[in-house]
């Protein structure tokens, strides 16, 4: 299979996140990428696909805070990494402000996700490496890999969080319906609730969203992923949320995913986008589900049943020592 790795992403490595109080080392690291690159053995630089389709996803003023917020904070004499500590929750007016503290709570939903001066080039190369394997797929391949690092779901049109700051998934999937696929299906099997895939697609019907996620009752993001999210408007019952409770194994958590592909079937999709998150094993340090390394491999091998071009594009997944082996077995299901 076809992988795309830019080692240009490793340089994005915040020092800490804010985690139940306290300041700790942030579970995000660059030697994520790395393991799952000596892995694979072989990858493929990305071809620069520009900004041009980050543009049809992420918003302008968003894109230049990623851009611009490191060096004014700098400038403010701020010693550490931008992060939000204020946050417009009551949205009563659309206020123009430019104060960088503003902004930061503006453009983002949580505390534990710095921007750093790397963070958009790094997030930059992630994203064109999600739009090589799509491209890939689209020219033929049967299926092609995206060593997309920092991850990017959890990222919004316009705001950064779960270590995410573009939405790589959700720039493929514009991509692969601006290239002239009808209509694309998402699947999330990520720890974790896709909250800025489902936000970006919310309201439409030409881009089908089903995840599979811890219970947002008891993990985060909190605020959505629960099962009576569908969408709304051209998107009602275009998205699927399957929550599961933590101490999820392999057998319910195939189950859900058999019933997220059905779905992504019936809607017709033409063409499948992965977001893959190797968060789901047991040894994982900040999650709760009970996956094994072999797992993975039924999990990738039920995927590629389902007959459907895929681009599969890296998520989370924490527990360094064992993603490497992680990612391969999925892959191997193809
Ligand atoms: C893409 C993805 O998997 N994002 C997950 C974001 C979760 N962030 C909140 C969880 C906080 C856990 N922090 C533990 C840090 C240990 N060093
Ligand atoms: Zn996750």
């Amino acid at each position: 299979m076809r992988c795309f790795y830019d080692p240009g992403q490793l340089a994005h490595a915040p020092a800490r996140e804010l985690h139940n109080g306290a300041f700790v080392p942030y579970a995000e690291k660059p030697a994520r990428a790395a393991a799952i690159a000596a892995t694979l053995g072989t990858t493929e630089l990305p071809q620069d696909r520009g900004e041009v389709p980050i543009r049809a996803v992420h918003d302008a003023g968003y894109i230049d805070f990623l851009k611009t917020a490191p060096a004014r904070w700098a400038e403010a004499g701020r010693p550490g990494d931008v992060m939000g500590y204020i946050w417009p929750t009551v949205r009563k007016r659309a206020l123009k402000l430019d104060r960088i503290d503003a902004l930061a709570g503006q453009y983002s939903i949580d505390a534990s996700t710095p921007l750093t001066a790397q963070t958009w080039d790094a997030s930059y190369r992630s994203v064109q490496c999600a739009l090589a394997a799509t491209h890939a797929v689209l020219a033929g391949e049967r299926a092609a890999f995206a060593l997309s690092r920092p991850p990017g779901h959890h990222a919004g049109a316009d705001y950064l969080g779960g270590y995410c700051y573009l939405n790589h998934v959700a720039v493929a999937a514009q991509a692969a319906r601006d290239a002239g696929v009808k209509r694309v299906g998402i699947l999330d099997i990520d720890y974790h609730h896709g909250n800025g895939t489902q936000d970006i697609f919310w309201a439409r019907g030409d881009v089908v969203f089903a995840s599979i996620h811890a219970d947002p009752a008891t993990d985060f993001p909190f605020y959505w992923g629960h099962a009576d999210e569908i969408g709304e408007g051209d998107g009602e019952g275009a998205t699927l949320n399957l929550p599961l409770p933590r101490g999820t194994a392999i057998n319910a958590f195939r189950r859900a995913q058999e019933r997220a592909l059905a779905a992504i079937a019936a809607s017709g999709a033409e063409f499948l986008l992965v977001s893959f998150g190797a968060d789901t094993f047991v040894g994982d340090p900040i999650s709760a589900f009970a996956l094994e390394t072999g797992d993975y491999a039924v999990l990738g091998r039920d995927i590629a049943a389902a007959g459907l071009p895929t681009a599969i594009v890296m998520e989370g997944g924490y527990a360094i020592d064992a993603l490497g082996a992680n990612v391969a077995s999925f892959l191997s299901g193809f």
